[in-house]
């Protein structure tokens, strides 16, 4: 069968739904290859109209229909395809009822209601509630529901649901049942549904009203002592989301369920969130930093949708931004507020230009807000999240923080309940305060990173300094750019534009409200040469582009108040260098003299241990992905020998510095995963990078010692990715001690098929491909296959862009191996081969070729066909 083109729908043609569902009444008969599913619809027509009522619904079997009670006749009543089910000429206003029979157990697509661990889950967002039952499944359709499951009690002892449980009991045969009821009108895609053996921890919190709420995290028997940090987080974020946006939680108890196979990290269903078990467990033994800081955030973001996401949904999937974009910046202030700003907002940074920036260059590039679509799972994207919460983020610092309030205030109260759209967010915003967001839009409707030029020019006469800043392109967009003036001796100068009176609002950071194409603003009292400091906090998700000496750059990451540019001013100045060498390289000469650098980095080594968490993103050069960024075409392989000769280089000089810097780093308190101990570790473990880098053999002892003695798996795991690079026969016994301990353990053998992955070893696609053999290795298990295939594909450029192709071989077979039982991650997987026109001709033309082959390819999903013939296009 070969494949029919998969069409796209757009955001143009929304129509209101023909038919709304008001309450809906489930019954599970659960068991493992054989669910009945029973649902009792109470609709009504929307609206004056004859036509048929079209529910959606996919890989199920149909086994009854009936209309108020009557059952109806194939054919003549009621229609059924693979896709739809069509009831055609209903009354005003009844009951539909449908029986259906479905497979848990052969569902590896992990959308609707499979089996994990033995257990029954759900994952319905966006469209997997149709594989469950018939419905009108679209956002817009909110329902009250009601959910009756019924077991085998021994060993399905635990049903839960969304809402609150009204109702429990026996049955026959030893089995007994569960009714719960949501009393909040949801989408269909935020409907869930758990049931198996798992064990409970339980945990409280009281409300600023004083309503007291259950909390639960249900894991598997065993893992009860992992979840303390989780536990932690969700009282934290309720507390947070009370304090800065007035939100409280609305139901009696949230349950959190964790399980080990799950296509994302979490999902935010009505009271009942589950998560990927990545992003749970922790404990000192088994979790680094990043997955404690990973587990905060994503605890925090899916209980923040319970309001922007749950109370207030999206009225069709074109507006996932609306709740994404939004939640994902209240995540991000979140973590802020509980750590060290500059070094979130650091983070923030990086993942928008490592994912973002590339796609929104790339042929997969789409608006904040797309204009069509042919999978929506293929738009849970980077421009939808991270540059949708930069869009959130332009809100506030254009508003200020009590306008922002005042504007999401609005926005709850208006649409408490309802399904709305992003211009509907804007419009809020714009009313609480008068403003005018008419340009904004552009921010939602229009793909690409604009570019910024900045010119600056101090008049020592006058004593002003004019600032002029240009948009590229042609479309101006309405953006802040947060500005400071540093004075000779490294202090911000007060700030006054001209025309505002003396004690008008001066301040050391400005925000320039920036709407025409050019604009040039003048700043009086300039009395010495200033070092300008734009877009600080990166206030706009923009490239800015400003000539500025080496020295200038050198002061700024020495002087900067603003923690972000501080490091920006780093970062440039290594990337200038590494560009300037690439050139070099390909012309056989040596390229400038590191000198300059070297020197900064030095400086940050001498103060690195009063700021150890800022100090470790300093010292770190810009990745590879980001230096091919800024080149039409590159090599990834040179840009690999290039970076890395730079560090040795670094690490030659700087030496003694590094070696009394690991001394100074070294743990002495008893763990804990707070922001001061995991700044202390990261800095230790970016000093043994750079210590290893020099390759002498000294420094495997030393990683060797890491390995084995640290306490902690930040450490442990720090110093095994760097002897993964390694060849030397202790570094194999390091990776092999490592799986004996480990081999039970999940979520670490995740982390062991993750370094082998992205190791710069010239045999990295052959052990790759030999660990896709690993018992421990699962191609059903999404958090195995992104670890090994997706570590290999996304995290070594220089191995997978090997000249002869053979990773992008190797990716397009994996890909398509994938697509038979899960087409979102393999679709995902192939997103690693969108980048080809920004590659040197040679690789270029290879990676297309394993995209025609995908295409090509009968029987491919509409997920993996999206993604290939786009990246093609
Ligand atoms: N809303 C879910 C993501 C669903 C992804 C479906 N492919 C988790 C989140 O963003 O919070
Ligand atoms: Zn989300």
């Amino acid at each position: 069968m070969t494949h029919a083109a998969p069409q796209p729908i757009f955001r143009h043609d929304y129509k209101a739904p023909d038919y709304l569902v008001e309450h809906i009444g489930l019954v599970f008969r659960l068991d493992a290859e054989a669910t009945r599913v029973t649902a009792r619809l109470t609709v009504r027509r929307n609206g004056t109209h004859d036509r048929p009522m079209l529910l959606n619904g996919e890989k199920l079997v149909l086994d009854a229909v009936r209309v108020d009670g009557e059952a109806l006749a194939e054919d003549q009543d009621y229609s059924v395809t693979d896709r739809f089910l069509s009831i055609a000429r209903p009354p005003a206003a009844f009951v539909l009822e449908t029986e259906v029979t479905i497979n848990p157990s052969a569902n590896t697509e992990l959308e609707g209601l499979y089996v994990s661990g033995g257990n029954f889950c759900t994952q319905c967002e966006p469209e997997g509630f149709r594989k469950i039952t018939y419905f009108v499944d679209r956002p817009d359709i909110m329902a009250r529901y009601t959910v009756r499951m019924e077991a085998d009690k021994a060993r399905v002892p635990l049903l839960l649901s969304n809402g609150n449980r009204i109702d429990q009991g026996e049955l026959a045969d030893g089995r007994h049942f569960a009714v719960w009821e949501d009393p909040f009108p949801k989408p269909s895609y935020l409907f869930a549904l758990v049931a198996g053996d798992l064990a409970g921890v339980h945990d409280s919190y009281t409300t600023g009203s004083g309503r007291k709420v259950d909390l639960s995290i249900w894991v598997q028997h065993g893992n009860e002592s992992k979840c303390a940090h989780a536990m932690k987080s969700l009282q934290q974020a309720m507390k947070w989301d009370e304090e800065v946006y007035g939100l409280e939680y609305d139901l009696d108890l949230f349950n959190i369920v964790a399980v080990d196979d799950f296509n994302f990290g979490a999902m935010e269903n009505k009271s009942l969130n589950i998560f990927n078990s990545k992003y749970v467990l922790a404990d000192q033994q088994t979790a680094t930093d990043t997955d404690y800081s990973n587990i905060a955030g994503i605890v925090a973001h899916e209980y923040f949708h319970n309001w922007s996401g749950n109370r207030v949904t999206c009225r069709d999937w074109f507006q996932l931004s609306l709740k994404e974009g939004l939640t994902v910046f209240r995540d991000q202030e979140f973590s802020a507020d509980h750590g060290e700003r500059a070094v979130e907002r650091i983070g923030d940074v990086r993942r928008l230009r490592a994912a973002q920036f590339p796609e929104d260059s790339g042929p997969l590039a789409h608006p904040v807000r797309p204009d069509s679509y042919i999978e929506i799972n293929n738009f849970y994207t980077s421009t939808v999240y991270e540059k949708g919460a930069e869009v959130v983020r332009m809100y506030r610092t254009l508003l200020g923080a009590r306008g922002y309030r005042k504007g999401t205030d609005l926005y709850f109260q208006r649409h408490d309940g309802n399904a709305v759209t992003c211009d509907d967010f804007r419009a809020a915003m714009a009313d609480a305060n008068g403003a005018d967001f008419g340009q904004f839009e552009r921010w939602y409707d229009t793909a690409g990173t604009p570019v910024v030029k900045a010119q600056g020019q101090w008049d020592a006469e006058a004593g002003t300094y004019a600032l002029t800043l240009t948009q590229e392109g042609d479309v101006a967009r309405h953006m802040p750019v947060a500005v400071g003036l540093i004075g000779a001796d490294g202090r911000d100068l007060r700030l006054r534009l001209t025309g505002e009176s003396i004690d008008g609002a001066d301040s050391t950071t400005r925000v320039l409200e920036l709407k025409q194409k050019e604009e040039t603003f003048i700043f009086t009292s300039v009395n010495t040469r200033p070092v300008p400091s734009l877009l600080r906090g990166f206030s706009a998700p923009v490239k800015l582009e400003m000539e500025e000496s080496d020295a200038d750059l050198a002061f700024r990451l020495a002087h900067d108040s603003d923690g972000f540019n501080r490091w920006e001013a780093g970062q440039k100045l290594a990337t200038r260098l590494l560009l300037a060498r690439l050139k070099a390289a390909e012309a056989g000469s040596n390229g400038p003299s590191a000198e300059p650098l070297i020197d900064a980095l030095s400086a940050v080594l001498d103060s690195g241990i009063r700021e150890p968490a800022f100090a470790a993103l300093a010292l770190t050069l810009p990745g590879e992905g980001y230096i091919a960024e800024q080149l039409a075409t590159s090599d990834p392989e040179q840009i690999h020998a290039v970076r890395e000769a730079l560090r040795r280089e670094i690490a030659d000089t700087l030496w003694d510095k590094l070696q009394a810097t690991y001394a100074a780093t070294q743990g002495h308190e008893p763990f804990a995963a707070t922001p001061a101990q995991a700044g202390r570790r990261a800095l230790r473990n970016a000093v043994l990078a750079y210590i290893a880098a020099a390759g002498r053999r000294e420094a495997l002892n030393m990683l060797l010692a890491q390995y084995q003695d640290s306490d902690n798996m930040t450490e442990r795991l720090a110093a095994l990715t760097l002897l993964a690079d390694e060849t030397a026969p202790e570094a194999e016994a390091a990776l092999e001690d490592f799986h004996t301990r480990w081999r039970m353990n999940p979520l670490v053998m995740g982390k062991w098929f993750a370094i082998q992955a992205a190791s710069s070893r010239e045999d990295t696609l052959a052990r790759v491909l030999k660990l896709t053999q690993h018992p421990a290795f699962d191609a059903r298990n999404p958090n195995k296959v992104y670890a090994l295939i997706g570590g290999f594909a996304f995290s070594n450029p220089a191995r997978f862009n090997k000249a002869d192709g053979s990773g992008y071989r190797f990716l397009a077979e994996q890909a398509l191996a994938i697509d038979k039982l899960n087409p979102s991650v393999g679709a995902h997987l192939l997103e690693s081969l969108s980048r080809w026109r920004r590659l040197e001709p040679g690789r270029a033309s290879l990676m297309q070729e394993e995209l025609r082959r995908v295409v090509a390819t009968a029987g491919i999903s509409s997920d993996l066909y999206e993604i290939a013939s786009k990246s093609l296009a």
